[in-house]
């Protein structure tokens, strides 16, 4: 794995400071800096989608993920751009404890440490999912009591590690199948749906300030699995549990259609009392990607900002990276793609535009 570059001090700070000595090594003068090469962070640069979404009291923000750290040019724009990161997969089970009480923060506290170093919060991204667990979490057989004495260790120590630099974890993701039945995650399978109340509880525990999510795909409009969510965390705020936000994914496809509803569900979300997050949203297409298609997802995106803006209780949108150069969709739908508001070029495409009108740009 190539090592990471030192993050201590901005991206666009290093880069700038690099191109002087470039322009001074070929015996040129260093030209003053133009508004797009100045050093700026998304606090700082009016415009951005950072700051456009802050003067709403709301945060714009993109996942990343550790292989990218090398793409010098996409990391300046993830530092500048955006208000808020998550780790696409650094804080994921396999990652930060892949021996059992063996733990590393070293891919997710690279992520931390260039989110500090931009001003930009950070989701933690998750304590509980069925995929990307460690080996030896799955091929072990275990009592009840042994795994939630597993389930206890790990995440009271991913979450005070991180205690103070994030603001919301994802404290158990995708628990529900699409009819609103429980997953049957291994965690279900041996604890049954208390898990999902324990976990809470000793998150909690570990940090008193994070927020702690649920969540989940395909609950972007009303319907039984959003449904399913709805009950719970009736249930878990009625019983004391300390659950205070709902993850709507927001993987969208065009070819289904956009959830027309999503406003009405963000709010009775937030009628229950919990804050409402977008926290992984991108809009993909059958390629090739057409002028037309590329007008409609702009539209869509748009739509999803201004629903998330009209909901006070939604308190920002992430989306699941922000350059269709490192989406995740082309590997697991094959022939689909051109999901996210920048081109693989690192270029703004319609949607680009379409986010930043919507929030007052
Ligand atoms: O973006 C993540 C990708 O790099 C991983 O290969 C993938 C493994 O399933 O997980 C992706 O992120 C997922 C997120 O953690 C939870 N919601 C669905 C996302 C897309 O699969």
């Amino acid at each position: 794995m190539p090592r990471p570059m030192p993050l201590s001090m901005p991206v666009s700070r290093i880069l700038t400071a690099l191109s002087a000595t470039v322009c001074l090594a070929a015996g040129l003068a260093a030209a003053p800096a133009s508004a797009e090469s100045r050093p700026a962070s998304a606090e700082s640069r009016p415009g951005t989608l950072g700051e456009l979404a802050r003067k709403h009291h709301k945060y714009f923000g993109s996942a990343t993920d550790n292989p990218e750290f090398t793409d010098a040019a996409y990391l300046l724009r993830l530092g500048s751009e955006f208000g808020q990161t998550t780790p696409g997969n650094a804080m994921k089970w396999y990652a930060t404890e892949p021996a059992r009480g063996v733990f590393d923060f070293t891919a997710a506290d690279q992520v931390v440490a260039f989110a500090k170093a931009h001003r930009q919060k950070v989701r933690g991204h998750t304590l509980l999912w069925h995929n990307q667990l460690p080996a030896w979490l799955t091929e072990g057989t275990w009592s009840a009591a042994e795994l939630r004495a597993i389930l206890k260790n790990h995440i009271q120590k991913v979450v005070r590690h991180f205690k103070g630099q994030v603001i919301h974890w994802d404290v158990v993701n995708e628990a529900f199948n699409e009819d609103g039945t429980y997953r049957e995650s291994l965690f279900y399978k041996t604890l049954g749906p208390g898990y999902i109340a324990d976990a809470l509880r000793w998150a909690h525990e570990a940090d008193h300030h994070a927020k702690l999510y649920l969540n989940d795909y395909n609950v972007d409009g009303i319907g039984p699995k959003s449904d399913a969510y709805y009950t719970l965390i009736k249930q878990l705020k009625a019983d004391g549990v300390p659950v205070e936000g709902f993850g709507i994914q927001g993987h969208l496809a065009l070819q289904y259609g956009f959830p027309a509803d999503v406003q009405q569900n963000m709010q009775r979300f937030a009628g229950l009392g919990v804050e409402v997050a977008v926290t992984e949203l991108d809009i993909r297409m059958t390629l090739p990607a057409t002028a037309e298609k590329l007008a409609t997802q702009a539209t869509w995106y748009a739509d999803y900002v201004k629903a998330c803006l009209a909901v006070k209780k939604c308190v920002g949108i992430t989306i699941w990276d922000y350059t269709d150069k490192y989406s995740w969709i082309p590997s697991v739908f094959p022939g689909e793609g051109a999901a996210l508001p920048y081109d693989e070029n690192l270029r703004p495409k319609p949607a680009y535009y379409s986010i930043k009108e919507a929030l007052g740009g």
